[in-house]
């Protein structure tokens, strides 16, 4: 059970990962899921309805505690103490990434958004567009399959998969192995495609420049408020699929602005990753900051 978020199974030193069929396996250590028996009493009504009554020893009181999330069998201290050496260990190796990549003059973004908001075809395009200028490098996360990796090296890139199974997010330890296998260029760039969710991977440091998130047109303006950590974690939003606006009655003012509500300091940008509008100008941020960082 991954105590910080409280919504899978994930440690910091288990996943697997892939490289053009290569695979390669870490099995350290897992936090175990336990084992908890509801004892549900359904009562049928005419109307087709039910009540769902929770025996006395199933207590759940979800996110209730200071731990703000609930695991059965554990107090909400001990939630703490093990999320709190979660990430230390994720803080230690996002450091070590950190100076790795600093040492050899690479640009790291984390890329977060929910599923399907664009995050793989973004890349694909930016990759695609900067080729002349700008060496990219790709680890993809994802909790099964390799389709996103196949897509990126279509491109012509270097591109790692890595498996989290049933994790919700990448974790440092998993990041700095797949970066060791990519053999990254001297001042190239890395993009970390994170798995999609809006909650878990803003907890997780990496050892990014910067935290990227995508939020698409069809999502909703509310997004940010509903989910401000990650908008809170992040130093770039990217508005994507700019070319449905005329579809929807979504207002990017109102979204712009519940944004900054979380993140004064979130630099926003819209863009449509299918037809390129608005892309010049997530370069121009790329190359600004990849500069300012190595300057
Ligand atoms: N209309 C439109 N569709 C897009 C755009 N970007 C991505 N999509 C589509 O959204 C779906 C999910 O995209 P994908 O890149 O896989 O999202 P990811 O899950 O965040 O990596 C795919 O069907 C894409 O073709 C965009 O700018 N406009
Ligand atoms: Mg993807």
């Amino acid at each position: 059970m991954c105590t910080v978020c409280g919504c899978g199974t994930s440690s910091i030193e288990g996943h697997k990962h892939e490289e053009g069929g290569h695979r390669h396996s870490h099995d350290h250590h897992h936090d175990h899921d336990h084992d908890h028996d509801h004892d549900h009493h359904h009562h049928h009504h005419g109307d087709g309805g039910h009540d769902h009554h929770h025996a006395a020893d199933c207590s759940v009181h979800y996110g209730k505690g200071i731990a703000g999330v609930n695991v059965p069998g554990m107090s909400q201290e001990r939630i703490i103490q093990v999320e709190r050496d979660i990430l230390s260990k994720n803080d230690a190796y996002a450091e070590e990434n950190r100076r790795y990549l600093e040492r050899q003059g690479i640009f790291a973004l984390n890329f977060v958004s929910s599923p399907g908001s664009g995050k793989t075809s973004l890349l694909v395009r930016t990759i695609s567009d900067l080729k002349d200028r700008l060496t990219i490098s790709v680890i993809e996360g994802d909790q099964q399959t390799s389709n996103d990796a196949a897509r990126i090296r279509e491109t012509g890139a270097r591109a790692i998969q890595i498996n989290t199974g049933k994790g919700c997010h990448l974790d440092a330890h998993m990041v700095g192995h797949a970066a060791e296998d990519l053999a990254l260029e001297p001042g190239s760039a890395l993009f970390i495609e994170n798995v999609g969710n809006l909650v878990c991977p803003a907890a997780f440091d990496l050892g990014e420049a910067h935290k990227v998130v995508v939020l698409s047109v069809t999502e909703g303006e509310d997004k940010p408020l509903k989910y401000p950590n990650m908008f809170a974690a992040a130093d770039l939003m990217i508005l994507n699929k700019a070319d449905l606006l005329p579809h929807l009655d979504f207002n990017v003012g109102l979204c712009i602005a519940n944004a900054l509500r979380v993140n004064p300091r979130l630099q926003t940008l819209t863009v449509s990753a299918r037809t390129g509008e608005g892309m010049e100008a997530f370069y121009t941020w790329l190359e600004a900051s990849a500069a300012h960082r190595s300057a």
